[in-house]
């Protein structure tokens, strides 16, 4: 083996975010800079000479030059075996899926997400361990820290390995097999939901539905699972065919960026279902003929019905929901006398509640719904589960949606994003905040009163490990909240985050518009911030 040690000296940025290292393409694209980090990754994990590794990206540019990189230097630093997606594609609870399939060491997720791909769009990498999911914070730490004093990195003198056709090949002495990206993903689905309710409910003649893949990763996995193993016809798929830039689109899935198939959703004539991924498909979006379903209503629909699906048939540990996303969850956990955990954003807290058994669905406001079956956030998992309760209800998505509010009361709830505002302005919007938590409590704002207000800390139940700084609430008597806190995700200046939400138990009450329900919060937000003020901005960039 031919192994090349090469010199190099560290970069000042490479701090993983919420979801792993990202940044501008241009930015990987200086020398040493992806290997650096590679090795970093490698030099911060211990024992994992001769194991496996598993190697797979949401297939934006940059993708196929970094897996082959990436697959000389797990050669050159003693893997013994990497299982890599064809194409060098694996959608990230793909990925998950396989690392725990195949015992692996861990893995290496290519992906930035929703953000725009392209020269000149985002690229990112993140590290996940054994249990499938992304590395918690000691490991990541670890991993900046190394980046910070990294003086070599190893790779291999070799030609490029052939990624287009499933197979094994040597590089040095590790052995590379291309995989199916869609295979085991599609079998772990089959045994979770039932795929002949679901068969019957989408060829019935009356049931229709419109997938978006927004021309990233979940195009190949939809064309299989859903259009070849459940007979949804080809022309409800639409933007199936991955491209290295997604289409020049915004594979957010969301009321702003999936304009075409809301669009469709809100026509008199439009299909009865409609569901959208984003770049890596890890997201979800659900939507009913004129009905956006609000990821956190989404979480308590699912849990309040999972014992309807073969895979949940014996009912669930427990639920857990990041800080900012509704409380919408809690009511149905407290129904089912279950345990709900609040952790900070980021997949990466929930996986040691799954891996204790303490938590068998998992949920972001973000258009993240998961569960313990991989150690991700998954959305084709989320459009299977949503299409086998239509099946089982047999009642329109609206219908299911207003009936549980009628029971459990809603959450009106809404996110607003102030999107590449300064860093500085931003920053000192949060620490003034920080400032202010101490003296709210008790304070009037209009009809609301301030109950409690920190940063919110998170003790993790499992390994005691601390969390601070991961976000500002504001909670008021009547359970309403406001949240603030900034994007770990972003690439440019910052980004604000703010977070409402107000419960109405009444049913004759439940029909307002969330902007409009939440129009007393919102002026409020903007008050106790000084948003405008901070940011330069009248209005935000995304409302969701
Ligand atoms: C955002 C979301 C968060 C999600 C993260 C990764 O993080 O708010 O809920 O886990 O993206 O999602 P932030 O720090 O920008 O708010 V994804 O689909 O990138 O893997
Ligand atoms: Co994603």
């Amino acid at each position: 083996m031919n192994v090349i040690v090469t010199a190099t000296t560290p970069f000042p940025d490479q701090k993983p975010g919420t979801s792993g290292l990202r940044k501008k393409v241009s930015v990987f694209q200086r020398p040493h800079y992806l290997e650096n980090f590679v090795q970093s990754i490698f030099d911060s994990l211990e024992d994992y000479a001769g194991q496996t590794l598993v190697v797979g990206g949401d297939g934006r540019y940059y993708n196929r030059h970094a897996i082959q990189v990436i697959l000389r230097m797990a050669a050159a630093n003693g893997f013994g075996r990497v299982l890599v997606g064809r194409d060098g594609l694996l959608s990230t609870p793909a990925a998950s899926c396989v690392i725990r399939k195949h015992g692996a060491f861990g893995g290496i997720i290519l992906s930035a997400s929703h953000n725009p791909a392209g020269p000149d769009g985002d690229f990112g990498i993140k590290y996940n361990t054994s249990n499938g999911g992304p590395a918690p914070e000691k490991i990541t730490d670890a991993i900046h820290r190394r980046s910070l004093e990294i003086r070599e990195y190893r790779t291999l003198d070799s030609d490029d390995i052939n990624l287009s056709k499933t197979g094994h090949a040597s590089l040095g002495d590790m052995d590379v097999e291309v995989i199916d990206p869609v295979a085991d993903y599609a079998e772990l689905m089959e045994t979770l939901f039932d795929f002949d309710r679901i068969r019957a409910l989408v060829g019935n003649g009356r049931f229709r539905l419109c997938f978006d893949a927004m021309h990233a990763i979940t195009g190949p996995y939809a064309v299989e699972i859903l259009g070849r193993r459940l007979g949804v016809p080809a022309d409800a798929l639409i933007n199936v065919e991955p491209k290295e830039d997604f289409g020049g689109g915004h594979p957010d899935p969301n009321l702003v960026y999936a304009k075409q198939l809301v669009e469709r959703l809100y026509r008199d004539d439009g299909p009865d279902f409609g569901a959208a991924s984003d770049g890596d498909g890890d997201r979800n979006m659900i939507l009913g003929r004129h009905c956006f379903v609000t990821p956190s209503d989404s979480l308590a629909v699912l849990a309040a019905n999972a014992r309807l699906m073969p895979g949940y048939r014996d009912g669930l540990a427990g639920i857990a929901r990041s800080m900012p996303t509704s409380q919408a969850a809690d009511r149905v956990a407290e129904k089912l006398g279950i345990e709900l955990f609040e952790t900070p954003t980021g997949w990466k807290f929930f996986g040691n509640l799954l891996d204790a058994g303490r938590a068998t669905l998992c949920g972001e406001e973000s258009f993240g719904t998961g569960s313990s079956h991989v150690r991700e956030k998954d959305g084709l998992w989320a459009v299977l589960f949503w299409l086998d309760l239509l099946a089982a209800r047999q009642l329109p998505v609206q219908e299911i949606v207003s009936r549980h509010w009628a029971e459990y009361g809603r959450n009106y709830y809404s996110r607003h994003d102030y999107e590449g505002v300064s860093a500085d302005g931003a920053g000192e919007l949060m620490a003034r905040l920080r400032e202010l938590t101490g003296s709210l409590a008790g304070k009037r704002y209009g009809d609301y009163e301030v109950a409690l207000s920190d940063d919110f800390s998170y003790t993790d139940p499992i390994d005691h490990s601390v969390s601070e700084r991961q976000g500002i609430r504001i909670v008021f008597t009547d359970g309403s909240r406001i949240v603030f806190r900034l994007s770990g995700t972003g690439t440019e200046g910052a980004t604000l985050r703010v977070y409402l939400e107000r419960y109405e138990p009444d049913p004759a009450r439940q029909a307002l518009d969330a902007q409009e329900a939440l129009a007393d919060l919102i002026g409020i937000a903007g008050e106790i911030a000084r948003i405008r003020h901070h940011t330069g901005r009248e209005a935000p960039t995304v409302i969701t």
